[in-house]
């Protein structure tokens, strides 16, 4: 890169904030005078004050180094010393000719050279990281390139750093993103990372704001080097032996895997919580597992049926962790699976009663500043000249937006598992019922989690065109950020401005399905609103015929998920089955039979699991469970079809040295809600039949969710030994600020991906086996998000499996 370019244009031609940043901060230009070249700098500054300390550090590596992308403790090797031999990209790292060029910082935090280094007094009282930077531009970055970058950092208070290397225009995308905690002792960060993208101008950023009372900041030694080796990840693992880490159910299955290179069976002892023995037996060797790429053994101990706590298995050395057999193992998970839709309430205060103080918050997007408030969202680029008042609904994820894509299978789950318990004999209706669980409308008469539904089902509603509008009745896609905002946010502390995202046939199709399924339960309690359902999914049904290929932009992702999704035939599928069920109209009947997908296993339950984007399954399990006008034949076959789906699925986890439902090529994206909701079928199945191998899968897949995993997790928080904790949260984001919580109880993260879709998993994880592409780091959002559409399923099985009881057969 020509050198003499550095520095040369004024900081305000230069787009190194964040969209945030951008709006509002006004730097005034600061114009750096041209980067005299290095000899020259040195030559004009013989006398410059030696800093011997630091000279003599920069000649080795440093040691001694905080591991930035090292959150997880002892989980990453660094390169060897001196790996790094890249040319230099950072101009003036030293500041040893006492000059700042062609460093560049936001107004209110100038930079000056002392004794050597650059320092800043940093403003108190910002609210953001990005708040106040320090930064460089122009460095050209290659993809598929490991990068060191190291810097001594000093406050006069402690302080933390947002440190990224990133675009230096919109979207931002980062390289590099981390949080480094500084202190008041001379401290030297070291980070690798590998570039995904080219970029001959990105940005090093040091984003320092956000804290309350102000500190001087000093930097120095900066370099950033291409040549790096990549760090070699090697995830703590535990013991080789996995169980679930919850526990089995006393009449169910009881299997485990061993990871081992031996291929002769091994001898297993099941011992109590004393010690003693219990059972014993031999492992069966397996071979090498293409999902994890282990060598591995199974082992079973289903004869034991003693209720208890504290038990484990060993395996010549190694023991497992410890776990129960009981009756009653999930009944808390049913609940707290449930709360996580409280908690991500938009438009309401979180009550500390419900959730107890340190999840409580403030109302989120009610417009208060610096919340620019749901209640009169306009349309993106002001493509419609209305608003719409938005207020409600749920967070989907990490993130602040609100989608009706994700948002209307999760409350068609979250309905699903209600209307279970009506249709099923032996599912109990009394743990979801009015005053179990925590909602604030406890006491109103309403199951709670109806009252929680609702919340969903009404802003569901809400993101539809108005009438006299051209485009009425179709649903706009989804509600979300300008811009993506920092972790951490809290929703209240989000000053974005909201926009309505295009309307979408298959956000139309979402509110149709959900609505027509809410109608026929809201009939019971609350008459009206069912009649508005019945009509707004009628409407929107009626839309989505007359408007049928209006496909959301795959390439709309910016402050929010894109949601694309180019087939519609399932979502048709989905939203004439659940109006045919509440119904029984004809053109619905039509609609269903006529569908290219009806009577086809694989098409409506597809065997990766369904999802957001494949929704044909939420019809076909409620035309199959839920009484309805099809005539004693047709229902026959739809239910042969649930049967025939779950045979595949119980072969498949069949096959799975872990026990999974889920194939090699499973591991997208969201994989444990893929896991759960082939589970979804797998249950159905058991309940409409009363097979025990349906029901026999679903365990072994809560094993898998649970510990019996490639990784030893359980990807479900708060239970079990080995609980993954650091999702991807714009609040619970205790990896990120102490202060604030970790996710609470009953949160699944979305799991192994390994398509690698976030910095973190690009840089930590490469050549990873695809169930064991995961990480437990608060960044890795493509690995270690939660969704409530990942929860949704998550709460539908938990229910499950409470109402199994020890699981004895009736
Ligand atoms: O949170 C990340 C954000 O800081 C980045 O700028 C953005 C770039 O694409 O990606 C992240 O956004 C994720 C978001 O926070 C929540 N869900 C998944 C998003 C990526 O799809
Ligand atoms: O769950 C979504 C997954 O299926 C997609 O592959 C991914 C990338 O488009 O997006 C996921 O959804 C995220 C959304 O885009 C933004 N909010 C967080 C969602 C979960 O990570």
């Amino acid at each position: 890169m020509p050198w003499e370019f550095l520095g040369a244009l004024p900081q305000a031609q230069r787009p190194n904030r964040t969209p945030t940043e951008q709006r509002t901060t006004t730097a005034p230009p600061h114009t750096p005078p041209s980067v005299p070249s290095k000899d020259r700098a040195v030559t004009q500054h013989p006398s410059h004050p030696p800093h011997g300390h630091r000279r003599a550090r920069r000649g080795k590596r440093l040691l001694g180094v905080a591991l930035g992308a090292g959150l997880i403790a002892g989980a990453i090797t660094l390169p060897n010393a001196g790996a790094a031999d890249g040319p230099e990209l950072i101009v003036n790292g030293d500041f040893a000719d006492g000059t700042t060029e062609p460093w560049w910082w936001t107004a209110d935090n100038p930079g000056e050279v002392v004794d050597g280094q650059l320092c800043a007094d940093i403003p108190g009282g910002t609210s953001n990281p990005w708040d106040a930077i320090i930064g460089q531009n122009d460095l050209a970055l290659t993809a598929g390139e490991s990068y060191e970058l190291s810097y001594t950092a000093t406050a006069t208070a402690a302080a933390s750093s947002r440190t990224a290397v990133q675009q230096a225009e919109e979207p931002y995308d980062t390289e590099l993103s981390v949080v480094d905690q500084i202190g008041t002792e001379p401290t030297t960060f070291t980070h690798v990372f590998t570039v995904g993208a080219d970029n001959d101008a990105a940005q090093l950023v040091f984003q320092v704001g956000g804290k309350a009372d102000p500190y001087t900041l000093c930097l120095d030694d900066i370099s950033l080097t291409g040549g790096a080796e990549p760090p070699v990840y090697e995830p703590d693992t535990g013991s080789p032996v996995r169980v679930n880490q919850v526990g089995y159910l006393t009449e169910g299955p009881k299997q485990g895997t061993f990871v081992t290179e031996s291929t002769d069976a091994q001898t297993w002892t099941l011992n109590d919580a004393s010690g003693a023995e219990v059972a014993t037996g031999e492992t069966t060797p397996l071979g090498v597992d293409p999902s994890s790429e282990q060598n591995v053994q199974g082992f079973d101990f289903s004869e034991v049926t003693a209720p208890g706590d504290g038990y484990t298995v060993t395996i010549g050395e190694e023991t497992s962790e410890p776990f129960a057999i009981g009756d009653d193992l999930y009944s808390t998970l049913r609940s707290d699976a449930l709360a996580y839709f409280y908690h991500n309430r938009s438009g309401i205060e979180i009550d500390a009663e419900l959730v107890g103080e340190e999840y409580a918050r403030p109302a989120g997007h009610v417009n208060e500043a610096p919340n620019q408030g749901d209640d009169g969202v306009t349309c993106w680029k002001n493509e419609c000249d209305y608003t719409l008042d938005a207020a409600g609904g749920w967070y989907d994820a990490g993130d602040h937006g609100k989608y009706v894509v994700n948002g209307g299978i999760s409350v068609a789950q979250l309905l699903s598992s209600y209307e279970r318990t009506l249709t099923t004999e032996g599912a109990n209706g009394e743990p979801l019922g009015d005053g179990a669980l925590a909602v604030p409308e406890q006491g109103n008469g309403v199951p709670d989690i109806l009252d929680e539904a609702r919340w969903q089902l009404e802003f569901l509603l809400s993101m539809r065109v108005p009438e006299g509008e051209q485009l009425a009745g179709m649903a706009h896609h989804k509600l979300h950020d300008a811009a993506w905002t920092a972790l951490p946010t809290l929703p209240h502390q989000d000053a974005q401005p909201r926009e309505l995202h295009p309307v979408s046939t298959a956000a139309t199709l979402n509110v149709a399905a959900a609505a027509a399924q809410g109608a026929r339960l809201f009939a019971e309690y609350d008459p009206e609103f069912a009649d508005e359902l019945l009509a707004a999914a009628e409407s929107s049904y009626a839309a989505a015929v007359a408007n049928p290929d209006l496909l959301a932009d795959p390439n709309d992702g910016v402050g929010g998920g894109a949601y694309s999704d180019a087939k519609l035939t399932d979502e048709f599928y989905w939203a004439a089955a659940e109006l045919f069920v509440t119904t029984g109209e004809d053109t619905y009947k039509e609609a269903v039979l006529g569908s290219e997908l009806h009577g086809d296993a694989e098409g409506v339950f597809p065997p990766g699991g369904f999802s957001w984007g494949e929704t044909a399954a939420l019809g076909g399990l409620s035309l199959a469970t839920v009484p309805n006008a099809l005539s004693e034949a047709e229902l026959a076959e739809v239910r042969a079809t649930v049967a025939e789906a779950a045979d595949g699925l119980v072969e498949l986890a069949g096959g799975e040295a872990y026990g999974v439902p889920l194939g090699v090529d499973g591991y997208v994206w969201g994989s444990n809600s893929q896991v759960l909701n082939n589970m979804v079928v797998l249950a159905t199945a058991h309940d409409l039949t009363g097979e025990t191998a349906y029901r026999d899968a679903v365990l072994t897949g809560l094993d898998y969710l649970l510990g019996r995993n490639p990784l030893n997790l359980s990807y479900v928080t708060g239970y079990g030994e080995r609980d993954v904790h650091n999702q991807h949260h714009r609040f619970w984001a205790n990896q990120l600020d102490p202060s604030l919580p970790n996710p609470p109880a009953g949160s699944v993260a979305g799991g192994p991906n390994s398509a690698l879709q976030d910095p973190v998993a690009e840089d930590l994880l490469q050549g990873c086996a695809p169930a064991m592409c995961y990480v437990d780091d608060i960044e890795s959002y493509s690995t270690n998000e939660i969704t409530i559409n990942w929860n949704a399923p998550l709460a539908w099985i938990a229910s499950y499996a409470d109402d199994l009881g020890g699981g004895a057969a009736e």
